[in-house]
């Protein structure tokens, strides 16, 4: 039923040098090239028009919003609202058998049908099919929709119209099969409610952390030294690549607000409207975060304390002004007591009082105050053994469960620590039954090579997904997620023509709008989606071979990373300050409270309740037990959990130490297959791509074997014990 191809134009100019990311011209062509129909009103709905004209002035199809009364001109592919579905009048062509399967319809010609009549009826059978189907689905909630395949025709049905943006992006993920013979009637629901990115951007360059904190992709997309960057066409590209990843939500600037920063909140706030505006149209809505002391510092009065009456005014004020600017603003993110920001702890209250406070400026407006669990003391002395920053977070937050109102989101770092290669599950995920948690992940890779090194992070935030604090029997992560605030993270996004500074990291952004739509997907699922989306290898010379090196580079680059670095769960290890690269000792003499505590014996920290810092008792059976116990702590946490000798036996049938000259040298072997297996892709993908990986795989290389060396090299020292092997530890 499609329509011969008008000449498809190829060669038109990007509007800028942008990086297309997973929304190429070509994932456009199989809608491009066909009729599409569009039912519905509203900012969204004007926004899939958009898409489809778009594609369609491209690739030769058309893009036609009709309304319901509307005559029905013949279409390949609707997109409707479920309420704006036309229905047939009496003189339309009668529909056919609605209850006709999805296999059955792909190119069945209704025989009754005389041809011209055939494609209008093919409609309406297919619109009446998908009213069937609806009618026995159950109500599409505002994000969801129903792809469904009648007679020829691919119908597309929301609820409202966020729904049909994702709808839209669904059609395009599945390209051609969206329009094949045997597509099964498909409802989708997101699982997280709330999908989230954090952009530690500031406005004001910061002498320390820069433009962007953490940030390794060049400048940020929303300021520049001061002020906003004003590049809209970049903004809506950004938005546009995020709804078709399915993320709704990011807060425009770093949780570490400085003076410049907390003024967006008053004085700048039309900067915030403005990126709002462009945000919207894709779906995603703006938070900001604040200063707790913002009262102080940017309303002029003598205290923040939560519970003084002048101070809630302010707030209630304050946030008046903000929703009469920006209606559908989402709310503040607050990152405090923590690392130097204020908080509530100066005025003798707690975490429950501070949030409580902004959640009732935000709750007549529908909005939601998050609130960041990191919280610990980075001012501790190393000497003291008996302080524990893994048992931070669970010290202060677990006693105030129940204490939130209803629209406070508690925010936690999925691991105790902060976001390293390898942690167990924050127990605060597991404490706050009466709470609404979110889980916070980092896409940015601070710790895991700094989008210099290849570092496929999905598997990992699968695994935590996944992980059921209360064993066997209890929920998972991601349900405890789903019940409450979401999933959120860090963005690793910047000004970069790449977006993410090495490409393949773009690929970790796509996989975290994934996961937290379905947290139940395979990463390596997720991994051919984007591959299929990014790199079209249908149209390389050698789909194959491109599909299955990226799989090779990519799908294990997560467990490389972690031999490489820092052994057995054990942590940082990184250069302090920037925290790249090696530098064993770095941290262990320091007050941030992140220590291996090696000696000459052995390694780890010993953080059980019978001799340690009792941070296992935090956990609910079983895995108090399994943390506390060193037989059945996994071997990958050993020494998250333990401190033990060096020629302590693993699971793995190896001693600690051999444990960690061999996955030293496997972790280099990989990042070195690594560079081979990219050369081969040297034809198959775009050659500025190519290079700009090939140059981070360079650095990768040297960083890895820099990492082996510092490694292997200290243990050695430390422990006496050659390598079984007889392998050069330096
Ligand atoms: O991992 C640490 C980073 C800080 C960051 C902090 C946080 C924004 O090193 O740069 O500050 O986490 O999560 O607040």
């Amino acid at each position: 039923m499609r329509r011969p191809l008008r000449q498809v134009r190829t060669n038109t100019p990007e509007p800028t040098d942008l990086h297309p990311a997973w929304l190429p011209p070509e994932v456009w062509a199989a809608i491009g090239a066909r009729r599409t129909l569009i039912c519905g009103q509203g900012l969204l709905i004007d926004t899939v028009q958009a898409e489809v004209e778009q594609a369609a002035d491209r690739y030769g199809g058309t893009a036609r919003r009709i309304t319901a009364e509307a005559d029905l001109p013949p279409a390949d592919l609707v997109l409707a609202l479920a309420a704006d579905l036309p229905r047939p009048r009496p003189a339309d062509p009668p529909p056919t058998d609605s209850k006709a399967t999805v296999a059955e319809a792909a190119e069945s010609k209704p025989a009754a049908l005389t041809p011209t009549d055939s494609e209008a009826a093919g409609v309406w059978a297919a619109l009446a099919g998908a009213r069937a189907e609806l009618a026995t689905a159950e109500a599409l909630g505002a994000e969801d929709f129903v792809v469904t395949r009648h007679h020829g025709v691919t119908v597309v049905v929301a609820g409202a119209p966020a729904g049909l943006l994702y709808g839209l992006f669904e059609v395009v993920r599945l390209g051609e099969s969206a329009f094949g013979r045997g597509h099964r009637v498909r409802v989708c629901r997101p699982v997280m409610a709330r999908r989230m990115l954090d952009h530690w951007d500031n406005v004001e360059v910061h002498p320390v952390m820069g433009q962007v904190e953490r940030g390794y992709a060049g400048g940020s997309i929303f300021w520049r030294e001061g002020g906003p960057r004003g590049d809209r066409d970049r903004v809506t590209a950004y938005a546009r690549l995020l709804a078709a990843c399915g993320i709704n939500a990011v807060a425009v600037n770093n949780v570490n607000v400085h003076a410049t920063e907390a003024r967006l909140l008053t004085e700048r706030l039309d900067d915030v409207a403005e990126l709002a505006d462009l945000l919207r149209p894709y779906g995603i809505g703006v938070h900001l975060a604040v200063s707790f002391a913002a009262p102080v510092v940017v309303g002029g009065l003598p205290t923040a304390d939560p519970l003084d009456p002048a101070v809630r005014a302010w707030w209630a004020e304050t946030t008046s002004r903000v929703y009469a600017r920006i209606p559908d603003f989402g709310g503040y993110l607050v990152k405090a007591d923590s690392e130097g920001q204020p908080g509530p702890f100066s005025y003798g209250r707690d975490h429950a009082d501070g949030a409580n406070l902004l959640a009732e400026a935000l709750a007549p407006h529908g909005g939601v105050v998050r609130w960041r669990a990191f919280v610990y003391n980075h001012r501790q002395d190393w000497r003291d053994r008996s302080t524990d920053r893994a048992r931070a977070a669970h010290d202060h937050f677990a006693p105030l469960d129940g204490r939130f109102r209803d629209n406070v989101i508690v925010q936690v770092k999925h691991g105790p620590i902060d976001f390293q290669t390898r942690e167990p599950v924050s127990p605060v995920i597991a404490a706050m039954p009466h709470t609404r948690l979110a889980v916070e992940f980092q896409v940015t890779q601070e710790y895991t090579g700094q989008q210099r090194h290849v570092c496929y992070l999905a598997p990992w935030w699968s695994e935590v997904l996944g992980f059921r604090p209360w064993g066997d029997q209890g929920g998972t992560v991601a349900e405890v997620a789903a019940g409450g605030g979401g999933l959120v993270a860090v963005s690793n996004v910047g000004d970069d023509r790449f977006w993410t500074g090495h490409p393949l990291a773009q690929a970790n952004l796509y996989a975290f709008g994934r996961l937290c739509w379905n947290p139940g997907l395979r990463p390596q699922a997720v991994l051919d989606e984007w591959i299929d989306l990014t790199f079209a290898p249908d149209r390389c010379a050698d789909p194959d071979l491109l599909r299955r090196t990226l799989h090779e580079i990519m799908d294990d680059s997560w467990r490389s990373y972690e031999r490489y670095t820092a052994p057995l769960g054990v942590g940082f290890m990184v250069r302090p300050g920037h925290h790249y690269g090696p530098d064993v000792d770095g941290y262990e003499y320091t007050p941030w409270g992140t220590y291996h505590f090696a000696d000459r014996d052995g390694v780890g920290v010993d953080r059980t309740r019978a001799t340690g810092t009792g941070f296992t008792g935090q956990y609910p059976a079983p895995w108090s037990e399994v943390y506390e116990s060193v037989e059945s702590c996994p071997d990958e946490l050993l020494l998250f959990f333990h401190h033990v000798p060096y020629d302590h036996l693993l699971h793995s049938g190896r001693t600690v130490i051999q444990h960690i000259y061999d996955t030293h040298f496997d972790g280099v072997r990989e990042v070195e297959a690594m560079c081979r297996r990219w050369e081969w892709l040297a034809r198959l993908v775009d050659p500025a791509v190519h290079a700009r990986v090939t140059e981070r795989l360079r650095e990768q290389l040297r960083c890895a074997r820099e990492w082996r060396d510092q490694v292997n090299a200290y243990f050695h020292r430390k422990s006496g014990i050659p390598d079984a092997h007889g392998r050069t530890l330096h």
